[in-house]
């Protein structure tokens, strides 16, 4: 249990390096038979595909997936025939509703405001072709395809392409493709880790290029997205997990755990529990290993790595410094479990986003609650925003001045380019104005 300054230091994220498990770095070795870093792999994936395009894609998705795919797109007819239990589509439909209808309600149009300087404004126009990148691995995130793909919907984007890792046996899970039809997606493609990435931003023979690239993945592609950032737009850089979770003494123990192992179960996710209550405290960890050794695996595997390798435990002193170290940490997502959730939520300034008390628990959240949970991880919220409709649009600036305009603020300008050495700029205005 970590206090004051001590907790402080273990909250505050250095931004130079990812943090690279030693298992990643042991299962490098063994595929490339040296010891690379993960920034180097990438670089090599990336040039290759660069290189050698949908050879070098197939070639990398058996390396590293096990599966060489012959076609990489899925074809129509199987995304047609994709079918899951009625429940399950229901709850799809229900997703896509929900988020939909969140986004819907996002300011996304431009203005142009006639006044007596003449016209200024700005054009809000959608991209023409986005990338979703959906992660698969321990689990086919049907839900992530969706959290992505429609804001960049409601943004207006007429080209989405998605590409998702394939199976041992080069299936994509049949849920996904569900998701993507009732989405009105058709090219789904059978790759992913940075390969993908590549595909997207410099496009191959099979896969054009996209005009940006959204969605979580690993290590890996977290690297690849930063690495083609320039080539192609990216949203963010999403990558494993974080939950802080802050509770008083009024906090249901049993809630507090199951919301920690919610998130501990997925891959390389960092647990963090604030509290102002050492009661507290103490019959979270016994929920906690209570709930984890109930957990089926691979779960309770996947969860206990979770916790025992990166959870943090914090007493505060008070809800406001619980806060203050929640911003300081700045997670993905903060969770409120107080007596009065909503009066602390004027003191939050960095999170991707806050879940207010018992009933909003995250997990809800990553599926129908409505906001996208694609959010800023590993500190980034600190200037980055949770997966939105501006994402996937860009702003033209317009300027229709008038001469009226011209003759009053005119003068301002040429002095300005004069003091910066510009002769030309000067003259350029001047000439109207003689
Ligand atoms: N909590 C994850 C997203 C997710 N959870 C997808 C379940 N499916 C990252 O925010
Ligand atoms: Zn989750």
């Amino acid at each position: 249990v970590l206090q004051g300054q001590e907790a402080r230091s273990a909250l505050t994220r250095t931004f130079n390096e990812i943090p690279v498990p030693d298992a990643v770095l042991a299962r490098i070795e063994a595929t490339f038979g040296e010891a690379l870093s993960p920034a180097q792999v990438v670089e090599r994936i990336l040039s290759d595909v660069r290189a050698r395009g949908d050879d070098a894609l197939r070639d990398w998705t058996e390396r590293l997936d096990g599966h060489r795919p012959a076609e990489l797109r899925v074809p129509e007819a199987e995304l047609a025939a994709a079918q899951v239990a009625p429940d399950l589509h229901e709850a799809i439909l229900t997703a896509i509703r929900r988020v939909r209808a969140f986004y819907e309600q996002q300011p996304a149009h431009g203005f142009l405001n006639h006044g007596p300087d003449g016209a200024l404004g700005q054009l809000v126009r959608p991209l023409s072709r986005v990338g979703v990148y959906v992660p698969g691995g321990l689990a086919p995130l049907i839900s992530t395809l969706i959290h992505t793909a429609v804001p960049a919907q409601v943004a207006g984007v007429p080209d989405i392409v998605v590409t998702t890792p394939p199976a041992r046996d080069g299936s994509v899970h049949p849920a996904i493709l569900v998701a993507a039809r009732e989405l009105g997606i058709t090219q789904v493609f059978r790759v992913g880790g940075a390969q993908a990435i590549a595909a997207l931003a410099y496009g191959t023979a099979s896969i054009g290029a996209v005009d940006k690239v959204a969605g979580p993945g690993n290590l890996f592609v977290v690297i690849a997205k930063r690495m083609v950032y320039g080539q192609t737009g990216i949203e963010s850089l999403p990558g494993p997990t974080e939950t802080l979770v802050v509770a008083d003494d009024s906090a249901d123990p049993r809630f507090v755990a199951a919301d920690l192992l919610a998130q501990a179960e997925h891959n390389g996710a960092e647990p963090v529990l604030v509290s102002t209550s050492r009661e507290l405290l103490i019959r979270v960890q016994a929920e906690l290993s209570g709930q984890l050794e109930a957990l089926p695996e691979p779960n309770r595997g996947w969860a206990r790595d979770s916790v025992q390798a990166r959870m943090k435990v914090i007493l505060a002193g008070t809800l406001e410094e619980a806060v203050e170290l929640a911003n300081l940490y700045a997670p993905e997502h903060l969770c409120l479990l107080t007596r009065d959730p909503w009066s602390l939520l004027g003191l939050v300034q960095r999170a991707g986003g806050v879940f207010v008390g018992e009933a909003s628990m995250e997990a809800l959240g990553d599926y129908v609650a409505g906001p996208s949970h694609v959010m800023p991880t590993g500190g980034t919220a600190r200037f980055m925003s949770p997966v939105n409709v501006r994402d996937f649009q860009n702003i033209i600036s317009v300027v229709g001045l008038n001469e009226g305009a011209l003759r009053r603020i005119g003068p301002a300008g040429a002095t300005l380019a004069r003091a910066e050495g510009l002769e030309a700029h000067a003259r350029a205005i001047e000439s109207r104005l003689s």
